[in-house]
C-alpha cells in the first residue's frame, strides 16, 4: 500500500501485505487491512460485548435476525417490531452503550482515507456475530441520517461471500468473497447498493471459533 500508516505499519511474520481492489466507482475492498490487528481489534470488542451482549433481534415484520447483533457509540443500531432506528441507549439494559474504542475509530478512518474519504469520524459501529448458517438477507443500509458519509466493514474470522447488488432490488448481483482481515468502504454512489451475506459455512479461525464477525462503521447523524 503506498500511504503506509503510522499506526498500521507492522507486519507481523506470516501476515499477507494489504492490497487494494476497486470494485465500483465508490466501493474498495482494502484486501487483510485490518489483519495485522485483528488480535487487538478483537480484544477491543471484548468489554463491548460483555457490557451489550449480542442478541437476535426481531425484525418489524415479527421474524427474529439469525445474525446476533450489539453495537458501541454515541447510538447503536436497533430493530424490533416498531421499525429499524438507532437509540443512544441499549433497550436490553436502557444504558448507553459503550464508547468507540480509538483503535477502532482509527481503523475506520485510515481504511476510509485509503478509499478516498478524508476526515470520516464514525459515530456509531455495529457489530454482528455469524454462527455457521447464519445470512443476512439483501438490504439497504438508510437509517444512517448522512448518505454523504462512508461505511467501512471490517470482516474477522470465518469466511463469508458478500451478495452485492445495484440500487433497485433486481440489479444483478455479485458474490464477492471477504476474508478475516479485509474491509470494505462504499459511500457516494454506492452507498445505496444492495447487499447481504450468504449463508456462512461451517469453518474454523484460530481467533474466532465457528463465528464470523464484522463491524461496521457508520455516521448515523
Ligand atoms: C453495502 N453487514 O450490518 S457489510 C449490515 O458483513 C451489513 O455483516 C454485512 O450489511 C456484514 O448492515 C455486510 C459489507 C458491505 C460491503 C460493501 C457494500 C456492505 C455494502 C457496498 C455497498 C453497500
Ligand atoms: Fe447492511
Amino acid at each position: 500500500m503506498s500511504h503506509q500508516l503510522h499506526l498500521f505499519d507492522e507486519m507481523p511474520q506470516g501476515t499477507t501485505s494489504c492490497w487494494i481492489e476497486k470494485i465500483a466507482p465508490e466501493t474498495t475492498l482494502l484486501h487483510h487491512f485490518a489483519s495485522a490487528h485483528a488480535t487487538q481489534l478483537l480484544a477491543a470488542v471484548e468489554p463491548i460485548i460483555q457490557h451489550a451482549p449480542f442478541r437476535h433481534m426481531t425484525t418489524p415484520g415479527g421474524f427474529c435476525m439469525s445474525v446476533a447483533m450489539t453495537s458501541c457509540g454515541e447510538v447503536g443500531w436497533i430493530s424490533d417490531i416498531k421499525g429499524y432506528r438507532y437509540s443512544p441507549v441499549d433497550p436490553q439494559t436502557g444504558q448507553p452503550w459503550l464508547p468507540i474504542p480509538p483503535l477502532l475509530a482509527q481503523l475506520a478512518h485510515e481504511a476510509a482515507a485509503e478509499s478516498g474519504f478524508l476526515n470520516f469520524t464514525p459515530d456509531t459501529c455495529l457489530i454482528n456475530r455469524y454462527e455457521p448458517d447464519n445470512k443476512l438477507s439483501l438490504h439497504q443500509d438508510k437509517d444512517e441520517g448522512d448518505f454523504d458519509a462512508p461505511i467501512v466493514s471490517v470482516s474477522l474470522g470465518v469466511p463469508a461471500v458478500f451478495l452485492w447488488g445495484g440500487n433497485q432490488r433486481t440489479d444483478t448481483i455479485t458474490r464477492i468473497p471477504l476474508l478475516h482481515g479485509d474491509v470494505i468502504v462504499w459511500g457516494g454512489v454506492d452507498r445505496l447498493r444492495f447487499h447481504g451475506i450468504m449463508p456462512i459455512k461451517t469453518s474454523y479461525h484460530a481467533l474466532t471459533g465457528t463465528c464470523r464477525i464484522n463491524l461496521t462503521f457508520r455516521k448515523a447523524f
